[in-house]
């Protein structure tokens, strides 16, 4: 587990030597299930990621949780009250939770978060669980790493289902509606299922769960949503689709990132460079002559 929490910090960190570590362990590697949930602060996502890792490790399954955090910087692990509440998981050795963040770096969470599944699959963790933490981008950031995207909602909090934010319903593989025993919880379903028929998606109807999360009602339901989609991906090739699609997006992100490396190195390295950038006064003739520069190597 510590050598686990600490190769997660390089990652956070973008530290070179996680190339070499994850060519030793990709061997061994193997795909955990990844779930995201997601939803606007305070609709209970940390509580219900809680009573999914009780589920989970009734049925013998190892589980990590990543709480991510696009806005701030790197943690190095430290979480907040998160920690805290998730603490009757703490001797558990099957259970790992973890808050990240990547504030700062190039390709940003969702690349730090794809290394850290890896590395977790390579530990042997049989799920992983991503929490948002904050909003902005965050909700994509997930859609984008997951297989299923959870959304949670509430019937208070005033996010009537009419300021659902436009993205959400597209991203949303199951909806949640926690807090179920407020009152208005009905009224927020029939809403929810209302607009999504009128916006039917093709292949993959999404489920609406209630659940009281507290109280770990409608966990068991829930789980098994989250299961069925993962399923229907299977099922329908989607999983192979999406598992090309992400090893491209991350390829782009990671040359991305070298690049930018070596610019930012030849630039401070090479004062004729600067020069003629000065000259210049646009930066494209430069970058053209880095990146040829960087293709030579
Ligand atoms: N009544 C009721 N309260 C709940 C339920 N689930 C969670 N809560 C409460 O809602 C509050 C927020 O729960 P969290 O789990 O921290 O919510 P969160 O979405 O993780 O919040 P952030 O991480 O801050 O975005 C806590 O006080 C929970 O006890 C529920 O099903 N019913
Ligand atoms: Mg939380």
């Amino acid at each position: 587990m510590r050598a686990l929490a600490r190769a997660i910090t390089l990652v956070e960190r973008r530290d070179p030597s996680v190339r070499d570590l994850e060519a030793a362990l990709r061997t061994q590697a193997r795909a955990p299930g990844v779930a995201g949930f997601t939803g606007a602060p305070g609709t209970g996502k940390s509580t219900l990621v809680d009573a999914v890792v009780a589920l989970l490790r009734q049925k013998q399954r190892s589980v990590a949780v990543l709480a991510t955090d696009p806005n701030s910087p790197f943690t190095g692990g430290a979480i907040l009250g998160d920690r805290i509440r998730m603490q009757r998981h703490a001797l558990d050795t099957k259970v790992f939770i973890r808050s990240m963040g990547a504030r700062g770096h190039l390709g940003g969470l969702s690349l730090a978060t794809r290394e850290a599944i890896r590395l977790l699959g390579a530990f042997g963790f049989d799920e992983v669980i991503l929490e948002t933490v904050g909003v902005g981008q965050s909700e994509l950031e997930v859609a984008a790493v997951a297989d299923t995207t959870v959304v949670v909602l509430t019937p208070n909090l005033g996010d009537s289902v009419q300021m659902i934010k436009a993205g959400i319903l597209e991203i949303a593989d199951v909806f949640v509606v926690n807090k179920a025993d407020i009152d208005g919880h009905l009224r927020v379903i029939a809403e929810l299922r209302a607009m999504l028929n009128l916006a039917p998606r093709q292949g993959w109807k999404a489920p609406i769960i209630a659940t009281v999360a507290t109280r770990q009602d409608g966990v068991e339901q829930l789980w098994e949503a989250v299961l069925a989609h993962r399923r229907h991906l299977e099922t329908t090739g989607r999983a192979k689709e999406l598992a090309e699609k992400r090893l491209r997006d991350e390829t782009a992100e990671v040359a991305a990132e070298l690049a930018r490396q070596r610019a930012r190195q030849a630039l401070e390295e090479d004062p004729r460079l600067a020069e003629r950038l000065l000259e210049d006064g646009t930066p494209y003739r430069t970058a053209e002559e880095i990146l040829k520069r960087s293709a030579n190597r």
